[in-house]
């Protein structure tokens, strides 16, 4: 489970140095051929951070032939499971030794609260952990039911080179809800971080060489979208691809890989609803809603930006979350008290407020919020708690993935129109219910279309508990058993005993 408020008790500061990163491609750490890097400056402090190697094609080429080699030798997916299970536990280990190096980084870097990025890495080595134990596991079936003479089985084999793609909101745990999965599988991967937060994917190299991976199994190119993760989708040595990011760049990951029929599993956006019945428990209700939408500001898959509340409620429910809201505490990411910290880039800070004004232009009300936010000697990328109602659902703020702290509400009267309008969105990714009435929460969950459902709570994870999107919020699992048989391919051996097969050519 996922620590969120795992706090030490002293703030942090800048550290005096950027730190760099190089490619990391068959046991080696190279620059880049062109010489080029991506400089990163701080969200929250508007300084130079890190300084990360920028691949291009030539490194991609090396990095895909290098995980090819590791598959095709063996090296990794035909030794025991156990072996590869002492290696990811040893991984494990190694991140929850390394949590404080990890977390500032990944603080500075994204924006987010020191004492959220600590409870992120830490929690991270739990997912390292359960993949392990399903490396174990794992097994097929077997069919003795098909007469005397047959006997057949299924079994599972590790589906091969695995390009991995990730995002900026959360660097290090959406890392470890494909890598170590796809290695406990026996694949060998391709890994390329988002640019704006290489740092530690590119740290993770080192501590997997410590813990004992063999070369070449997992191989980290630094840079953007355009050429190395378009290069990664494309590439025909590549038997997958593991996608998180963006709808828009999801279904063109997907567009590219039908030219050779790469199996993908993505995960994309949301617009996730908590539906409030006025039997629920208001203030827990609330509460959930505030650490819901303004979680990691907003930026997060799993946002639930918007809530449909009923009608008799909403006056007195938006009261008590424009109050709550005023208590989470926005501002310095370095500050162990912090709970929001800042906007990943000034772009995505402009269009977060355009959204706003577009609302209020269309007659929104904003409750709360609704402009950048000015924190004592930091940079600009800050944005205000902000509560909107008055939205139809035809507006763009109702139906697009903000991405930031910012909540809807929309109203209902009936249980079935919350949970039409709950279906009412291109996206499917996770739902709400609050209500102490067990057939209502029943109800929706089997009527809402949505790879989770939560009842009574909001985004309450475990690694056992698989997780994904149904419509265009994403195709496949992650974590869970479901999310450890996507990079599993499926085989069918059929054996005859006692050689009694009939000749099909038969004597004339
Ligand atoms: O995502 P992108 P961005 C949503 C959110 C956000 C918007 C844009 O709404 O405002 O997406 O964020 C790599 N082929 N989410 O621009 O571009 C890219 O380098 C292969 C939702 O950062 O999708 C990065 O590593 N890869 C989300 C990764 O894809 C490509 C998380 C994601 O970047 C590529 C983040 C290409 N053609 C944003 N172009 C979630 N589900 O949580 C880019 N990339």
């Amino acid at each position: 489970m996922l620590d969120l408020n795992l706090r030490v008790h002293s703030d942090l500061h800048l550290p005096s140095d950027i730190v760099t990163h190089k490619h990391f491609i068959d046991g080696q750490y190279l620059e880049s051929a062109s010489g080029e890097v991506t400089e990163r400056v701080a969200p929250s402090h508007g300084v130079f951070v890190s300084r990360a190697a920028k691949g291009t094609e030539a490194e991609v080429n090396l990095a895909v032939a290098a995980a090819r080699r590791a598959f095709d030798n063996g090296r990794w997916c035909r030794i025991a499971a156990k072996e590869r299970a002492i290696v990811l536990t040893k991984v494990a280990d190694l991140i929850e030794k390394n949590v404080e190096r990890f977390a500032l980084i990944e603080s500075l870097e994204s924006g987010k609260p020191i004492s959220q990025a600590r409870g992120e890495v830490g929690g991270a080595a739990e997912l390292w952990r359960f993949a392990a134990s399903l490396a174990r596991t794992s097994t097929g079936e077997t069919h003795n039911n098909l007469g005397d003479d047959i006997l057949a089985m299924t079994v599972k084999e590790p589906i091969g080179v695995v390009s991995i793609i990730t995002p900026w909101n959360f660097p290090f745990w959406i890392l470890s809800q494909k890598l170590p999965f796809a290695l406990a599988a026996g694949c060998t991967c391709v890994i390329k971080p988002s640019e704006f937060t290489p740092s530690t994917t590119a740290m993770l190299a080192d501590l997997l060489v410590q813990a004992g991976m063999p070369k070449g199994v997992c191989n980290i190119v630094l840079g953007h979208g355009d050429p190395v993760g378009a290069l990664m989708t494309s590439h025909s040595d590549v038997d997958m691809i593991s996608f998180t990011g963006s709808t828009a760049v999801g279904k063109k990951v997907a567009e590219v890989a039908s030219n050779t029929l790469k199996k993908v599993t993505s995960e994309l956006g949301g617009k996730n609803p908590q539906v409030i019945m006025p039997d629920a428990d208001l203030d827990a209700a609330a509460d959930a809603v505030v650490f819901g939408v303004y979680f990691n500001v907003g930026q997060c898959c799993n946002s639930s930006s918007r809530i449909i509340v009923h009608q008799d409620i909403a006056n007195a429910f938006i009261e008590k979350v424009v109050a709550l809201s005023k208590k989470v505490v926005f501002g310095n990411p370095l500050h162990v008290d912090t709970q929001v910290g800042a906007i990943v880039t000034p772009e995505h800070q402009q269009k977060i407020d355009t959204y706003i004004k577009d609302a209020i232009n269309q007659g929104a009300t904003v409750h709360l919020g609704g402009a950048g936010m000015h924190v004592e000697g930091l940079s600009k990328q800050f944005y205000q708690p902000t509560v909107i109602s008055n939205v139809r659902p035809d507006m763009a703020i109702s139906r697009e993935e903000v991405f930031g702290p910012v909540l809807t509400v929309l109203t209902f009267q009936t249980l079935d129109e919350a949970i039409q309008i709950t279906n009412d969105t291109e996206y499917g990714l996770s739902a709400g219910i609050w209500s102490e009435n067990i057939h209502n929460c029943l109800e929706f969950s089997r009527r809402a279309n949505a790879g989770t459902i939560w009842t009574n709570t909001w985004m309450d994870g475990f690694p056992e508990v698989t997780f994904g999107g149904m419509k265009q919020s994403g195709q496949g699992r992650e974590i869970g058993q479901y999310g450890f048989d996507e990079f599993l391919e499926i085989k069918s051996m059929v054996m005859r005993i006692g050689k009694t097969r009939a000749p099909w050519v038969g004597d004339t």
